[in-house]
Formats: structure tokens, sequence, C-alpha cells
């Protein structure tokens, strides 16, 4: 691995998550992978380790440092399990829309709550007929005295149900497309939430996804985030910064498969020697390696261009997210034909980071979507 300069703080971090995952992760992988299965204890040990602060600032009871450190905390925890990784790094998905764009009093609020790791969050955009085209949504939030009253449907949402803070995007006024679209703030128990059923995934099966159902739901006026008409920018802006986490849980995943498989090419012998003499092999490996190391640069990069406070974020974060969940893809792909017969049993590992890794090239926008919006940057440098 290249050097990248950590301070003692990200040295600190990582040894932390690394301790985090060997203690409460890695033993138990594999039995909330078979069961589908949510567990708080790896949940409760970030928070107690204040791992759910890192991007909020130090006023609203976080730590304050920033999109890299929690790249960095995302990329060590998919090395043990990305579903974990994936409730963790969604949390922080619905956060970063009251960070962005929360009122003072809201973040008096939420984020302590949400610093501490004692509320969840969860970020609620996609619906049935809205995935790729997240303006064709439908779910209306109509004024009703005091309050705002939603009806809609929202589906395929990270820690629908765990979460205590959801951020919902709905239509304030339908006729405006796009900038009809307002955010708010839902919590749980609210009159007329009600959290659907929990989705049976193919992959991050340690992480919780629902349906949530809004039927004349209430809420106080004081819900919503920004002002009305900004629901799509408060989206679009979120997951500028959210897409690199992606990135990170992406580098991880493939580090995580990297070494699984190169354990085993380096101890299973066949026809005389451990296969990772055979060149086949080894390039197969040394291929795995260049891609992830030139991944991780880019996720580095990216967030750190993030945390400088630079404008022009969402080409740089569409390329990290779609780059390196694409070489993720690519190596635990790899790492399921080096193991062989061993890479497609259940028992060892490998073909469950090929599963996770299917969902990163989709969720948080597909890896088309990134290369439209890479695409519609780019021709911003190249008007003439
Ligand atoms: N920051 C600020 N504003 C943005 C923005 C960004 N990153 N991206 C788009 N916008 C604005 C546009 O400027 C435009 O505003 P105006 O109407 O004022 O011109 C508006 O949002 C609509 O943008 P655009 O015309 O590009 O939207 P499209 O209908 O073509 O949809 C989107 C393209 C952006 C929806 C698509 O690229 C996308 O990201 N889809 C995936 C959604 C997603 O990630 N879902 C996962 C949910 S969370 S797991």
């Amino acid at each position: 691995m290249l050097d990248y300069f950590f301070s003692e703080e990200e040295r600190l971090l990582i040894d932390l998550v690394n301790r985090i995952g060997r203690d409460y992760i890695a033993p138990h992988v594999r039995e909330w992978d078979e069961n589908e299965a949510y567990d708080l204890r790896p949940i409760k040990a970030l928070a107690q380790a204040d791992l759910f602060g890192l991007v909020i600032p130090e006023e609203y009871g976080g730590l304050g440092w920033g999109t890299m450190a929690l790249c960095l905390a995302v990329e060590h925890l998919s090395k043990y399990c990305p579903g974990v990784a994936t409730t963790y790094a969604a949390s922080f998905l619905g956060a970063y829309p009251i960070l962005l764009f929360g009122s003072k009093a809201q973040k008096e609020k939420y984020l302590p709550e949400v610093a501490a790791g004692r509320k969840l969050c969860a970020f609620a955009l996609t619906e049935p007929q809205a995935g790729s085209d997240a303006a064709a949504i439908r779910t209306r939030a109509e004024h009703d005295g005091e309050h705002y009253v939603l009806n809609g449907i929202k589906q395929w949402i990270t820690n629908g149900g765990i979460a205590d803070i959801y951020i919902v995007i709905a239509l304030t006024d339908p006729k405006k497309g796009a900038r009809g679209a307002s955010a708010f703030i839902v919590e749980k128990g609210d009159p007329g939430f009600v959290v659907g059923r929990k989705e049976k995934k193919m992959g991050l099966r340690a992480s919780v996804t629902t349906e949530l159902f809004f039927t004349h739901c209430r809420i106080p006026k004081d819900r919503l985030l920004g002002r009305e008409g900004l629901g799509f920018i408060v989206a679009m802006k979120t997951l500028d910064y959210a897409r690199v986490g992606v990135g990170a849980q992406a580098v991880g995943l493939a580090q995580g498969a990297m070494e699984l498989a190169l354990k085993h090419a380096r101890t299973r012998i066949q026809f005389g020697q451990p296969i990772y003499n055979f060149q086949a092999v080894s390039h197969t490996f040394a291929e795995m390696a260049m891609r992830i190391e030139a991944a991780r640069a880019l996720v580095y990069q990216t967030a750190r261009h993030l945390d400088s406070g630079a404008k022009e974020i969402s080409g740089p974060s569409a390329m990290a997210k779609a780059f390196a969940t694409d070489v993720a893809m690519w190596v635990a792909e790899r790492a399921v034909q080096m193991m062989g017969g061993y890479g497609y049993m259940r028992d060892y590992g490998a073909e469950k980071f090929m599963r996770d890794a299917k969902c990163l090239q989709i969720y948080e926008g597909t890896n088309e979507i990134q290369r439209n919006v890479i695409a519609r940057e780019l021709l911003k440098h190249y008007r003439d």
C-alpha cells in the first residue's frame, strides 16, 4: 500500500476501527449473512468509540473531522463486513441533509443524538417508480395549518425501522417537478408513518432495507429542511457528499476480498506447490492490487477535496463511487475464481464479498447514473 501520510489522528482511527472489526464483527459475519440478521453490537461499539460523530461539528457533540475520516472508518469496517458498514454509512447519508441544510434549532435538536450514536438516521428518496429518475417521486407533502401532511411510499430505504430520524423528499408543488420537491425530517413514531416489510437481499444482508409508508402523516412545519422547493438540491448535495463514502466502502470490500483470496493462494497446494506460484494466479493478484490502489487514491483525494470546501464535488464524488465500486466487483469476482470451489462455497467468505459488491454498483445512484453525472460535469469545463 502507498504511504498516504495519514495524520496521527487518522492512524488512531484506523486502528480503532480495525479493533472493532476484529472483536465485534469478524466472529459473526457468516451468521448475520446466513440469517439476514441486523445486530446492534457493532453499532453500539462504534457509538461508544464516538465514531458516529466523525463529520458532525464539535458544537453539536461530534468530532468535526470530516469526510476523509468517515471514508477511513467506512473502508476499514467494510473489510470485515460491508453490510455493517452500510448501516453505519447510511446513517450519515441521513445526517448530511441536517448538517448541510438544517436550521440551528434543527441541528441542536438532532445532531447531538446522532453524534452520540443514540439515534440512527435514514435517507428516503427512492420510490417504486422513481429510482434513477429521482425527480419522478410522487410522495406529497401538503399544508395543513401548522403542519405538513405526507402521503406516499418510499422504497429500498436502508435503516428503515432501526432509524429514529428519516429525511423524506416529498413534493410540495407537483406542477414544478424537481423544483417542487422539499425535504422533511420525519421521526419514528410520527402519526401515519409505518415501516413496511424487510427486503430479502442478495448481499449486504447484515443491513436492514425496508419500505416506508406515509398515510396522512402529520408533522410540524418546523420539520421542513431549508425551504420549500429545495428538496431536490438537498438530495443531490447529500449524495455528492455520500457517494465518495460508497467508494470507500468498495475499497475496503476489495481489500478484504483480495486478502482472503491471497491467504488461500499462498497456502493452497496444487501440482506440488502453492497456487500463487503460477503466473496466471500471481498476475491476477498484481492486477487486483493495482486497481485497488488506484481506487483508494481516487477516494482519498476526493474526500480531501470535499473537506477542503471545494465547490465542484459532483463529478469527483461520482468518479470515486463508480470507479471504486466497479473495481470492487471485479476484485470480488476474481477472488472467488482464485479460490475455485472454496470461493463458491458459502463457508469461506469470498462469494459474500461478491454478493455485497453488486449492490455498491447500484445504490446511491447506479454506476450508469454516475457516468451521466461525470459526463455532465465534464462539459462544464469544455463549453467553447
Ligand atoms: N447539486 C445541486 N443541484 C443539482 C445537482 C447537484 N449535485 N444535481 C442536479 N441538480 C439540480 C439541477 O441543476 C437541476 O436544477 P434546475 O431544475 O434548477 O436546473 C435539478 O437538480 C434537476 O437536475 P437534472 O436535470 O440533472 O435531473 P434529472 O431529472 O436529469 O435527473 C438525477 C438526474 C440527478 C436525478 C440523476 O442523475 C440521479 O442522480 N439519479 C440517481 C438518484 C439516486 O442516487 N438515488 C439513490 C437514492 S439514495 S440510495
